[in-house]
């Protein structure tokens, strides 16, 4: 790498080139020079903000010092590189894993206390980065972590939202929005303004004819945005190797064309032209779980792919090499369909621009992308509409109609008998208007297509995919189990915890090889082990009561067992079969003898979580909830026995709080609606309990840790069906106990009944569709034996133990492991000596 800075002065640059620090002398030198002069403070007045500002800043330049290394290196090393490329990245704050990612925490809080601060104090002013709305972005985070960890040369590209995923407010027991501005100082991006990349829309497309006597097509006129790249370090943990997250920011491209507006005087339409050029970056869409086919979406999502692919061919072209090597040098993964144009764009790339037939450049296209499937819900399907993208990205659209042209052609010659499988899976739905199905572009552009967890890749291939499982065979089809970053999810987020498991496994060795965590087993009867391991966990249910009283005023008993459900809100994950049986709960309480009602385990039941802002039915189970809440935690016939919370603004810095302090923990969905889910993984990790449906991972992690050691209830995926099918035709009857429940709720015992009338009648209805009276029976009986199971506390904290021993499977490191030898077929940068 030397060898680019000329002889003479090689001397010069090594004696002066920056070392990263690893002395608390040395961070706080830093500190105070950051606050003295880069933040232009005197120390004299410096609260905990500037502090976290000083201390960021110190590891910032920290981290770019490696980050530039890592990025020399890897260039040097010239193999094959991962882009994943996602919409959302779920970061949450960056201090704390930067501190203990380089191995420095503990000097930085002694660092701190010389100075007067206390470490926890100033983490906790940093601003979480919440660029997404829940599992798949934080999945995206989790993964760029393992990927540095692991010393992949690794990239993310995603978009710099002005505004991440919106605040969350309680009032009156309704949610309520308050926009999520962030970027006022946060010292974990770079500007490049140097790098670039002009992005086109609308206009037309001419055909010519070369010199050669093709025809080419020249996309023309229209408008121009520019990207503008914003880089995020991403440090490894235990490793030097700092990976990059390029994050696009639109703006006005500073052209000849605004400049001849001002000189005219017409300012407002050039400032109007920024403006529009600005709002391509400037909010993330709230939605989990649903596409609403917005123009602006679809431009953030084109302006993204386009600068992103831009970006990764000027990279591969300076390696000089040939078209048909790229994909040997590049992986391109697609974070659900969001990122489908990206394959568009590069068949354009070299189609039009660097002019490969359409063969060629298709057979490179087809083998550089991957394509994850998050979801089978219909509603959250990406489709766009023709004439939408007609007039948006008029080339885009040829290319994809001949893309289908020659999909469709190669179907009909291999299934000519069947007549309508040609309509089945055209890329195109005949509808009015007509629409562009992304998941089916998605599967024909990429190598493989792989699903998130064992049961969610089976339905994908038997369900909504089938049809391409006969046509590409099944071996495009493949499943990758998620997992979590162990970092961030036990030793960051359970720092007592990890100490503890370190004391007894001799190391951390287990945060970055996760299955070594079945040693723990041999420590089961270890008296003083498990009574560490009961008092952590009252430490942390502690901290969360303290939380609670002071957002919510609300006392609750860390002795009680906790009962956690925290995710987005929606019906599918059924935050109302969770408030139904809290209020069954309440109503038998109720029901008791006095002297009875020493008797029931005394419960918390927290909730947490958004719903989309347009979400109206997931907006009433949240004010549903509040308003049960409001009547039981006042009614003084309960006391300790039941509380229920609202836990605001849930996000991932409050899920760190909240993983490490639950007793059990809710996955309930319908079975064959989630996925994966991955918070049932941090749950367990963190020593609790889960009570769930056979959904997504939770059938993984119930082979894994042991059916003994999981609460798990209701119907299966394979009888939904057919469950669907009778309540649709009558046969159906309301679970008498959720009928009494409905009772009360109609009587007024939580307001207005009007309220909640709309909730009520999509269960009680013909539908049901989430089938929340047919678990409704099971779920509460399910309850009970969580009840018996946590009187007897020495079995319990068994279960805890066994199955945290038994959790080494997700980690996303195995995940990372598996994408990159299975999909990608990437290999790891050998680090020499520098990794010892
Ligand atoms: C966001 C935007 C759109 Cl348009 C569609 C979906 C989403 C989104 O947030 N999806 C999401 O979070 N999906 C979840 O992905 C997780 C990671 O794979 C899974 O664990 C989870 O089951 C799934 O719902």
């Amino acid at each position: 790498v030397e060898a680019t800075i000329p002889e003479p002065l090689r001397e010069a640059w090594r004696k002066y080139s920056a070392k990263p620090f690893t002395q608390k002398s040395e961070i706080e030198l830093e500190f105070v020079r950051h606050i003295e002069t880069t933040l232009a403070r005197s120390l004299f007045n410096c609260d905990e903000l500037a502090a976290y500002s000083g201390i960021a800043l110190a590891f910032r330049d920290r981290l770019i010092i490696e980050w530039n290394k890592t990025q020399q290196r890897q260039t040097f090393a010239d193999q094959k590189r991962i882009y994943y490329l996602s919409l959302e990245f779920l970061m949450g704050r960056a201090l704390d894993n930067a501190m203990l990612n380089v191995g420095l925490k503990d000097v930085a809080k002694e660092a701190l206390g010389d100075l007067g601060f206390r470490i926890e104090d100033v983490i906790s002013q940093e601003h979480d980065a919440a660029l997404g709305n829940g599992g798949l972005g934080r999945l995206a985070a989790c993964f760029l972590d393992s990927m540095a960890t692991l010393n992949y040369p690794a990239w993310g590209y995603g978009l710099r939202y002005r505004y991440g995923i919106f605040k969350q407010e309680i009032v009156d027991g309704y949610q309520v929005e308050i926009p999520d501005y962030w970027l006022d100082f946060n010292p974990w991006e770079f500007p490049r303004h140097d790098i670039t990349v002009n992005v086109q829309f609308y206009g037309t497309v001419n055909k010519q004819r070369d010199t050669q006597g093709r025809t080419t097509h020249i996309w023309q006129g229209g408008e121009t945005v520019q990207a503008v790249a914003y880089d995020v370090p991403i440090p490894g943990y235990g490793t030097p190797t700092t990976n990059n997250l390029r994050l696009w920011s639109s703006k006005a491209t500073s052209g000849e064309f605004n400049f001849q507006k001002f000189n005219a005087g017409d300012y407002e339409s050039a400032v109007a032209d920024e403006q529009r050029a600005e709002t391509i970056s400037a909010v993330l869409y709230p939605n989990d779980n649903l596409e609403r086919g917005k123009e602006l979406r679809l431009k953030q999502q084109y302006f993204w792919c386009a600068a992103s692919l831009y970006d990764i061919v000027r990279r591969f072209k300076k390696t000089k090499r040939a078209w048909n090597e790229f994909p040997d040098q590049v992986a391109i993964q697609l974070n659900d369909t969001h990122p489908t144009l990206a394959i568009v764009e590069l068949q354009r790339i070299l189609v039009d621009i660097e002019v490969l037939e359409w063969d060629e450049a298709w057979h490179i296209v087809t083998h550089t992308f991957g394509y994850t499937n998050h979801t089978v819900l219909p509603e959250a399907l990406e489709k766009w509409s023709v004439p939408m993208m007609q007039n948006l990205l008029p080339r885009h659209l040829q290319i994809i109609y001949d893309i289908n042209l020659f999909f469709l052609q190669s179907v009909e010659k291999r299934f000519p008998t069947d007549r309508d499988i040609l309509a089945r899976v055209s890329i195109i739905e005949e509808s009015h208007p007509k629409m562009v199905r992304m998941a089916y572009l998605a599967i024909i552009g990429s190598q493989k297509v792989n699903g998130v967890a064992e049961l969610h890749s089976d339905l994908i291939k038997t369900t909504i995919f089938k049809d391409f499982v006969d046509i590409c065979g099944p071996d495009k089809f493949t499943n990758v189990t998620n997992g979590i970053t162990p970092r961030r999810w036990l030793h960051q987020a359970n720092p007592r915890l990890s100490e503890l498991i370190a004391s007894k496994l001799g190391g951390y060795g287990f945060l970055k090889d996760l299955a070594l965590l079945e040693e723990l087993e041999d420590f089961i009867n270890d008296k003083e082990f498990r009574k560490s391991w009961v008092e952590i966990k009252l430490m942390n249910k502690t901290r969360l009561a303290k939380h609670i009283k002071e957002a919510t005023g609300y006392q609750v008993n860390p002795n009680a067992l906790f009962d956690v459900q925290v995710k987005r809100i929606h019906e599918y994950k059924r935050q109302q079969l969770n408030i139904f049986g809290v209020i069954h709960r309440y109503l038998a309480i109720k029901a008791m003898d006095p002297k009875e009602r020493a008797k029931p385990v005394p419960r918390v039941s927290i909730f947490g979580g958004k719903a989309a802002p347009g979400y109206w039915m997931a907006k009433t189970i949240i004010h549903l909830i509040n308003k049960v809440a409001s009547v039981i935690n006042n009614d003084p016939d309960v006391g300790d026995l039941l509380k229920v919370i609202f836990v605001a603004d849930y996000n991932v810095s409050k899920a760190e709080m909240i993983c490490p302090a639950s007793d059990i923990s809710e996955h309930i969905s319908t079975a064959g609606t989630e996925a994966s889910g991955t918070s049932n993984m941090k749950f367990v990790l963190n020593g609790g309990l889960i009570i769930g449906t056979c959904d997504g991972a939770n059938i993984e992690i119930t082979r894994e840790i042991g059916e003994q050691n999981i609460f798990l209830f209701g119907n299966l995926a394979e009888d939904v069906e057919e469950l669907r099918h009778r309540h649709y035709y009558g046969d159906f009857k309301l679970d008498m106990h959720l009928a009494k429940v409905f009772d009360a709720i109609k009587g007024g015992m939580f307001g207005p009944p009007d309220d909640f009338a709309a909730l009520l009648s999509s269960v009680e209805s013909h539908s049901d569709y989430y089938l929340v009276s047919d678990d409704f029976l099971s779920y509460i009986e399910t309850q009970e034996l969580v009840d018996e199971a946590f009187r007897n506390q020495d079995e319990w904290t068994d279960k805890c133990i066994t199955s945290v021993a038994r959790m080494g499977f997700f980690s996303s490191d195995r995940v990372i492991t598996e994408y990159a030898e299975s999909i990608w077929n990437v290999e790891q940068l050998d680090m020499g000596k520098e990794n010892e």
